[in-house]
């Protein structure tokens, strides 16, 4: 299996709730080391590139407001597929689907306010993680 890395986001809900250093701790106990990591807050612009996949999905709007009305936590993870047993950890995207102990079935409210993003392939990311990390802030 190789050593990879995967992107997350801690959204606008785990900041306000205070679940950032419950769901780091999570995290980082199930080996994921922590490569680039900031506070910080996307715009409008931000949040419509980011998810420009979903621009034609019902959600979408509500989907940018809820992404940029406060700050996340954005990070980049490294471990042995990472991809996968990132969106292992973190469960359904509908947490009433999430399994039991994944970080979405502990800490998300519901599928539009779910707690954590992560990213879905090698290739994706690697352009998420481009789009929040200059070189110099990956260790
Ligand atoms: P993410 O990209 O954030 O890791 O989530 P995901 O892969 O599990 O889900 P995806 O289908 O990519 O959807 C992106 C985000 O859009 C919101 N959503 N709302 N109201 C709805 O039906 C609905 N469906 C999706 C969620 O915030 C989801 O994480
Ligand atoms: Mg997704």
């Amino acid at each position: 299996m190789a050593t990879n890395r995967t992107f997350t986001m801690l959204k606008p809900d785990s900041v306000e709730k205070g679940n950032i250093g419950a769901i780091l701790e999570k995290i980082t106990a199930s080996g994921f080391r922590i490569v680039a990591m900031k506070l910080t807050q996307m715009t409008t612009a931000d949040a419509q590139a980011f998810y420009a996949v979903h621009n034609e999905r019902p959600f979408f709007g509500e989907l940018v407001e809820y992404m940029t009305r406060g700050p996340i936590v954005a990070a980049i993870l490294e471990k042995d597929n990472a991809v996968e047993d990132f969106r292992t950890l973190i469960g359904a995207t509908n947490p009433a689907e999430a399994a039991e102990g994944t970080i979405r079935k502990l800490y998300a409210a519901s599928i539009g306010e779910n707690a954590v993003h992560g990213s879905d392939s090698d290739e994706n990311a690697a352009i998420e993680g481009a789009f929040h990390f200059s070189g110099r802030e990956m260790f």
